[in-house]
């Protein structure tokens, strides 16, 4: 796969796809994306890490910003906690794969007088309307937010200028904290980020994702339980809007190069795929049945997530 396609693959939007093209040609590029840290790491993080393996791999400097911070100013934890729990989070991630790359922890260097400052110019020219917006996919509990929650968009803005990355990568719930670096770093005398947009992934009964549901497959999960919650996963026969199609095409098929369905002879037999889009148009005409699907998704998942389990031991 070539640079750029390696790149834009899977992703929902990269602004500007011109800007990136130029970026490609650099020498040295650095990309980063931010985590506010979490009890758990599920299939709904992996989406952007598995996205990171991929700038890695196609030359770009990566850093994982570990977001205590922002996390406590979205009223997630004391910052004790949430320290805590980024150290959780960066062992998850480098057992995932994401190795060679730079960690940096919000709070060792947002507090610097250089950065408080960028925040308090940015915070002047941007109006609470827009910090507001900026902040409906993001913040917590948004009918009633707080004031450190209008801080926050500005942090993330300023993240990009003091980490000195030429792109910012998140989750298209991002969009909006991204379109405001983009307009407002520039007059501060800092380069305007390529932004790089992936999917939100649906829980798998296909609503939202959410901890208090747990619809969700977390990294630390046992080999009993994803078999189980595959199993009751929603699985409509169609393409759209199904959850067990979605984690085969952004967690199963970026990491793994065949699939194989099994089946006993008097339904079709074994039959082995080498791509997302062969498997997804031979289920759309009903050749794969969604229990099979269901079984192949769960079993290559327990592979791909072995590792992680064994490094968390
Ligand atoms: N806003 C991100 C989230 O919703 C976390 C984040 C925080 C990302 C700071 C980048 C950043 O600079 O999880």
């Amino acid at each position: 796969m070539d640079t750029y396609a390696r790149v834009i693959r899977n992703t929902v939007e990269v602004v500007t796809d011109e800007e990136l093209r130029s970026l490609l040609d650099r020498p040295v590029r650095k990309v980063y994306a931010g985590y506010e840290p979490s009890g758990e790491i599920h299939l709904g993080h992996l989406v952007t890490i598995n996205k990171l393996i991929d700038l890695r791999d196609a030359g770009f400097e990566v850093t994982v910003l570990l977001a205590d911070l922002h996390a406590f100013l979205n009223r997630k934890g004391t910052m004790e906690e949430v320290k805590k729990l980024a150290e959780y989070n960066r062992r998850c991630f480098e057992g995932l794969g994401l190795t060679d790359i730079k960690y940096v922890l919000g709070s060792s260097f947002q507090l610097s007088p250089e950065y408080q400052i960028l925040v308090h110019e940015l915070s002047q020219a941007i109006t609470l309307n827009r910090a507001k917006r900026s902040m409906d996919e993001v913040g917590r509990q948004m009918d009633n937010p707080t004031v450190s929650q209008m801080v926050y968009p500005i942090m993330q803005m300023a993240d990009i200028a003091m980490l000195g990355v030429d792109a910012a990568l998140g989750g298209i719930d991002q969009r909006k904290i991204h379109m405001l670096a983009r307009e407002y770093l520039p007059s501060k005398n800092y380069p305007s980020p390529v932004c790089i947009h992936v999917p939100i992934l649906q829980g798998l009964d296909g609503k939202k994702m959410s901890s208090s549901q747990g619809n969700y497959i977390s990294v630390a999960e046992s080999e009993e339980d994803i078999r189980k919650k595959m199993k009751k996963a929603f699985c409509p026969p169609e393409v759209e809007d199904n959850p067990v199609l979605q984690v085969l095409q952004h967690h199963i098929f970026p990491r793994l190069d065949t699939v194989t369905i099994e089946r006993p002879e008097k339904f079709g037999g074994n039959r082995t795929f080498g791509s997302y889009e062969e498997m997804e148009q031979a289920y759309a005409k009903g050749e794969i049945h969604p229990a099979d699907l269901k079984t192949a998704v769960a079993e290559s998942l327990i592979t791909i997530l072995a590792p992680v389990r064994e490094y968390l031991k």
